[in-house]
């Protein structure tokens, strides 16, 4: 699944345009004998049939908005949707982490974060250099599972738990579905609530990836805190984080080429306005130095930047 992921990030699995044909599932008969037990799973399929002159009709139901294509056997995932949420004027509200938003979050992180599908297989990489076994692994904010997805595979067969963690609802319901799509065997615990009440204990790896940005600038410290004097010396935080500058000229420079990427990634000029209005007041970057000597306070011994392109950043935070 992290390949399919990583895959679908990049942009290499190509989707039709055209989603009116896709197939809703696979199904196999099985044929039962007159009084021949059978097991029906308590679980819900998330499917319904109805039987229309004669034909059968399958659908999904678990997506009001895309009842015919909920999941794409063949790529094995749940249908991929296009990002347009910004796409045609409309009032600017602020962003929300809603059923939209989860709906067309892996094309819309894919073709808005510069190096988001270089960090995610890379955090499997330093995950499995740093998970140690009986420990806790977190990922705080973990939307649809990818970097949860990584980590389970970089911790491998080591005896750790997984947890992830994200407040939004709709984020959470799908991620489950990524969750059990992915054929590793370590269990992943999801909560759905706020990472600022996330109980972490015992840590050896704890991600945050894009995540910190969105919590109110006044309450890091004290998360960071939370995760340094939980984290098992030797273990690590990672840290994504969109960044600002402290020059004016690199503040617009590199700005500028964002704004680029997302150009070239397809998104409008409207698009890119309208989006950057809606983040304003949500999504709220540092300069390195703060995030530096935040981490440094709250405990962690080492801080370095391992990714960087144009104002994203990843960082590691060693105890
Ligand atoms: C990935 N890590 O694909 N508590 C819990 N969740 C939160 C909070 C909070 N206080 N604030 C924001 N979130 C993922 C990508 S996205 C990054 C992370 C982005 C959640 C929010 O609901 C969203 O799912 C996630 O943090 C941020 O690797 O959209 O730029």
């Amino acid at each position: 699944i992290v390949t399919i992921v990583v895959l679908e990030a990049s942009g290499r699995i190509d989707h039709a345009e055209n989603k009116d044909h896709v197939p809703v599932g696979e199904f196999e008969a099985v044929h039962i004998k007159p009084g021949e037990e059978f097991r029906m799973s308590p679980k819900s399929s998330e499917l319904h049939a109805v039987c229309e002159q004669g034909y059968l009709a399958i659908a999904a139901d678990v997506d009001p908005e895309f009842p015919g294509i909920l999941v794409d056997y063949r790529n094995k995932k749940p249908g991929q949707a296009l990002d347009r949420l910004f796409a045609t004027e409309r009032e600017t509200g602020e962003f929300r982490f809603d059923t939209s938003v989860a709906r067309v979050f892996p094309d819309m992180i894919r073709r808005s974060v510069p190096g988001y599908t270089t960090i995610i297989p890379m955090i499997e990489v330093i995950t499995e250099q740093y998970a140690r076994p009986g420990s806790h692994c977190y990922d705080l904010g973990c939307s649809l599972g990818a970097s949860t997805l990584a980590m389970r595979h970089g911790i491998g067969d080591r005896d750790c738990t997984l947890t992830g963690v994200d407040n939004s609802a709709a984020m959470i319901e799908r991620c489950e579905h990524y969750i059990a799509l992915d054929d590793h065997p370590l269990p992943v615990s999801l909560r759905c609530e706020d990472i600022l009440d996330t109980a972490i204990e015992n840590a050896s790896v704890t991600t945050l990836n894009f995540t910190l940005q969105f919590v109110d600038p006044d309450r890091r410290a004290e998360l960071m805190a939370r995760i340094a004097n939980a984290t098992l010396p030797g273990g690590v935080l990672i840290l994504s984080e969109k960044i600002r500058f402290e020059s004016d000229t690199e503040q617009s420079t590199q700005t500028q080429l964002h704004h680029e990427f997302k150009r070239a990634n397809g998104y409008s000029d409207l698009e890119i306005s309208q989006k950057r209005s809606a983040l304003e007041q949500v999504l709220i970057p540092e300069t390195l130095t703060e995030h530096r000597e935040r981490l440094i306070n709250a405990g962690f011994s080492e801080v370095m930047v391992w990714y960087q392109c144009f104002n994203f950043v990843s960082m590691l935070a060693i105890k």
